[in-house]
């Protein structure tokens, strides 16, 4: 790549000018060269005149072996290649074009196209990856039915997969195979997937609306049979959801789930056969976290909810990922809300909104959900485009009401299907249904940033009038210096002195505002006492909202607000609160000394035997080094740090005997099982178990001894072994750590967690430790899971030891980049993100990460990945 790459932008769209009505796959797969012959039907666009140059898109590497329109080969004169473009001048307004490619999927490292995962092949296709298999419009607004046909050897691939359903097999010479799969729904190359390995899988059925039966099929290698059930009940749970919310039925006979080893995301929504990370699909009580399991039961119905959000109706250009992220996102959601605690699920999203999307928000990366331009689409499927993009569909949501969202569903899914569509048709779909004015709404999709709200209040005893003021604000972004004021709904309620709601305007006890201007009052008449607001509840827009709360006005809330979310939201507050002051006296040589109502709000909360232990538990969670470093204006790592470990050992110390019993009471013995309520008793006990930790008191860690030499499961296991290795017990460390590997050493997921948890260790000398840990042979460089584990737990969560200050942390990881950047690009420029923060660091620390990325810059050939990221974070 030239250091110039082309930048593309969404006003420059057009329309694609030739149609693709059917598209014939031949792959004849071998270890060397596989040939991938392919066949289309090829039409001129109605709106486009004849003449017209067709466009293919195939990567620099495809070897072309043969070109030919209507049976006649193409000589070198008739097309051009140039860079990722194919163009043919003269073409007939209706054909048939064909192409046999030589590819080398068992040297495909950046696992995008079709690649081998473990001796097995694979296709990762969204977003361009087609393109790196064959000559294609490789882009979402061409839409074609597929018939593939899949050649392979028949001992080492006995399983030979795509879209649709199989409808023809047989053998061929040397012990060859093949099988023939349709698919009869029109979709865009992204979607194209295949798979060919010895894999085993598991059967089931689901009986749909309709009274159609679908065959369930779950792949997977042979010794991961066992863990693969909980996927199955997961999906059937979500096409029942999918029916029961939105009136979705599947389309399809056939629905496949195949789970591969090397993957860059969490899993692909292929139509009728999706490719999973194993960490995202794999499920088993021994080898699982109750985190793990939830994660796999999410992320199978998010790619199940595709069907609809994103492949019946799919994106006209990329965009519009938003629109099928976002949407799914918020769908997956839901669904989890009704699977679990609908609270706990709410808190934690917000908690990666506010942490991860809002520091990408205020960055050099910063973009809308809908992008204006990019240089790599890879790097923007981004916590923008899902999470925020998600809170946007939540926020119409809010704003029409259950009913009328389902209407405006309804009518999108009706009026689109089969099409490739925008954004924009999404929102107009929800307009023209409810028949709510969502002009100035639209603004959430083409202005990035974190819109910042300022509420201040008065009372008048007298005339028994409250009023709210609203200022609203947005900081600029890169391109975007100045936005306009947003619609922002603004759930509110307010608590009278006794602590119980008021009933407002609207008859209730929540009342959403409608915030469109810049400055904005709102008064509310007949309250009889100055009451307390419980602002933005169960977080109503992402927004950061600031409203001067007394600490005791905080605690009050924590214990009264009928708002789950808020009460949680006001406890984050308090601690916050309580946290930055120490992060001041901390730097100016001030004694600590922690708040005593934060100790009594603590010990409130874990006695009262009322509340939802998982609520309880998340509620004693004190904010992260990460959220604190986000709402710090200048990150002091080691302020931070030292802080929160403070606060931690305080409450330890101060609520020790209390501590002691909610973890004894919710350390019972019973079997396994990932329920909501088995989850919420285990994540209280833990929570308990590392406060206790934290006292520093060597009993503790000898009782995280005891429970790791107990435990029947990964969650209690884990969580032992990660208070001990992260405490200053080296030896107790050491031997737990080594007892884990020797244990789970054949459970490539089971060590990613042994690799993370060290990477995480905040205990100096973690740097060297990482490095020894990359020359394991269960490390492997060019395993994603392996790299997020070990770089990513090292690089994005362990502030302190990656940002030491004489910059060891930067280098070890700009060396690493470099080594990634040609390796796999789209890991390499995901794993860069914690470089692309330095202007939040003190002046020193900026110069050494803006050195890196320099370095990074000058180190030869950059993927378009990688010079994306590193020449905006430099600009
Ligand atoms: N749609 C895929 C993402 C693929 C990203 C490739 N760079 C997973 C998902 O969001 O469901
Ligand atoms: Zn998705």
């Amino acid at each position: 790549m030239s250091q110039e790459p082309n930048v593309i932008y969404l006003k420059d769209y057009q329309a694609p000018a030739y149609l693709i009505e059917s598209t014939e796959l031949h792959f004849e797969l071998f270890e060397q060269d596989t040939l991938v012959r392919t066949r289309m039907q090829v039409k001129v666009h109605p709106d486009f005149g004849p003449g017209v140059p067709l466009e293919l898109f195939g990567h620099e590497e495809l070897e072309l072996c043969r070109i030919a329109i209507n049976d006649q080969v193409l000589s070198d004169a008739d097309y051009q290649r140039d860079g990722e473009k194919l163009i043919i001048n003269k073409v007939p307004a209706a054909f048939q074009l064909e192409t046999v490619t030589k590819i080398q999927p068992q040297d495909n490292t950046a696992l995008e196209g079709l690649y081998k995962s473990d001796g097995m092949f694979c296709t990762q296709c969204e977003a361009e990856g087609f393109r790196r298999i064959t000559f294609y419009p490789d882009r979402p607004d061409v839409m074609s039915v597929f018939r593939t046909t899949i050649e392979a050897d028949k001992a080492q691939y006995p399983v030979l997969l795509s879209n649709g359903n199989p409808v023809e097999q047989g053998e061929s010479e040397d012990g060859r195979h093949w099988i023939t799969w349709e698919d009869p729904f029109p979709k865009p190359s992204y979607l194209f997937a295949l798979v060919a390995g010895d894999l085993e899988f598991i059967e089931d059925s689901y009986t749909t609306m309709s009274d159609r039966e679908v065959k369930l099929l779950i792949y997977g290698e042979k010794k991961d049979l066992d863990k693969l059930e909980y996927a199955m009940t997961s999906l059937k749970n979500a096409m029942r959801w999918d029916e029961e919310v939105y009136g979705r039925e599947y389309d399809l006979d056939i629905y496949m789930i195949v789970a591969v080893d090397f993957f860059n995301m969490g899993a692909m929504e292929n139509k009728g056969l999706n490719i999973f990370n194993t960490s995202c699909v794999l499920a088993h009580p021994k080898t699982t976290t109750d985190a793990a399991f939830q994660r796999v039961e999410g992320v199978v119905a998010h790619e199940y909810f595709h069907n609809w959000s994103g492949n019946r109706v799919t994106c006209r250009d990329w965009f519009q990922l938003s629109l099928k992220e976002g949407f799914t996102v918020f769908r997956d959601a839901e669904f989890s809300a009704d699977m679990n605690s609908r609270t706990v699920k709410r808190v934690e999203d917000v908690s990666l909104l506010r942490t991860a999307q809002f520091a990408e928000d205020a960055g050099p990366m910063a973009h809308p959900i809908r992008p204006a331009s990019f240089i790599e689409i890879s790097n923007f499927y981004t916590l923008t485009i899902y999470e925020k993009g998600a809170e946007v569909v939540r926020m119409i949501h809010t704003l029409l009401g259950p009913e009328q969202f389902r209407a405006g569903s309804d009518l999108y899914f009706e009026r689109h299907d089969g099409q490739a569509v925008t954004t924009d048709d999404f929102v107009q779909a929800m307009e023209d249904a409810s028949g709510r004015d969502l002009s100035q709404f639209r603004l959430w999709y083409s202005q990035a940033g974190t819109p910042e709200l300022k509420i201040t209040d008065e009372y008048d005893p007298q005339a028994h009038r409250y009023v709210l003021h609203v200022a609203q604000s947005c900081p600029a972004t890169p391109g975007q210096e100045t936005k306009e004021p947003m619609h922002i709904p603004l759930a509110m309620g307010l608590l009278d002195p006794e602590g119980n709601d008021m009933v407002l305007a609207n008859g209730d006890t929540t009342l959403v505002l409608d915030v469109t201007e810049a400055e904005q009052s709102f008064t509310f008449e007949n309250i009889q006492a100055r009451p307390v607001p419980s602002l933005l509840r169960g977080f109503s827009a992402p927004v950061k909202s600031h409203y001067p709360y007394q600490r005791d006005e905080l605690v009050f809330l924590m214990a009264n607000d009928s708002d789950g979310f808020s009460r949680w939201d006001a406890a984050q507050k308090l601690a916050v609160d309580i946290m930055q002051a120490l992060v001041h006296d901390y730097q100016n040589d001030v004694v600590l000394k922690l708040d005593s109502r934060l100790i009594d709000a603590y010990r409130a909360v874990l006695e009262n035997s009322a509340l939802d232990k998982a609520m309880v538990a998340k509620v004693l969670s004190l904010p992260t080094e990460a959220y604190l470093s986000e709402l710090a204006t200048v990150i002091d790592v080691e302020a931070i740090h030292y802080v929160r470990n403070f606060v931690r050992k305080e409450l330890a110390q101060a609520l020790e005997d209390v501590l002691l019993s909610v973890y004894e009471a919710n350390n019972t013995a019973g079997e396994y099982s990932p329920d909501a309520a088995s989850i919420a008793r285990r994540s209280l006990k833990n929570l308990c178990l590392s406060y206790l930790v934290a006292t520093g008191e060597a009993r503790y860690v000898a009782l995280a001894e005891e429970q790791y030499a107990e435990a029947d499961n990964m969650t209690d296991q884990s969580a032992a072994l990660a208070v001990v290795a992260h405490s200053r017990f080296k030896q107790a460390a050491h031997k737990l750590l080594e007892r884990f590997y020797d244990q789970w050493q054949d459970e490539a997921l089971v060590v990613n967690q042994w690799f993370a948890i060290q990477a995480t260790n905040p205990e100096p000398g973690t740097l060297a430790d990482v490095e020894a840990l990359m020359q394991h042979p269960a490390f492997d460089m060019k395993n994603p899971n392996k790299l997020r584990s070990l770089l990513g737990g090292f690089c994005g969560q362990n502030a302190i030891n990656f940002h030491v200050a004489d910059g060891s942390g930067y280098r070890f990881l700009g060396d690493r980049i470099i080594e990634l950047n040609k390796q796999n690009p789209q890991v390499a420029s995901r794993m860069l993100t914690p470089l692309t923060r330095w202007k939040k660091y003190d002046e020193a620390r900026q110069q050494l990460m803006k050195a890196q990325l320099q370095r990074i810059l000058d180190s030869g050939e950059l993927s378009k990945d990688v010079y994306e990221v590193v020449s905006k974070s430099l600009a």
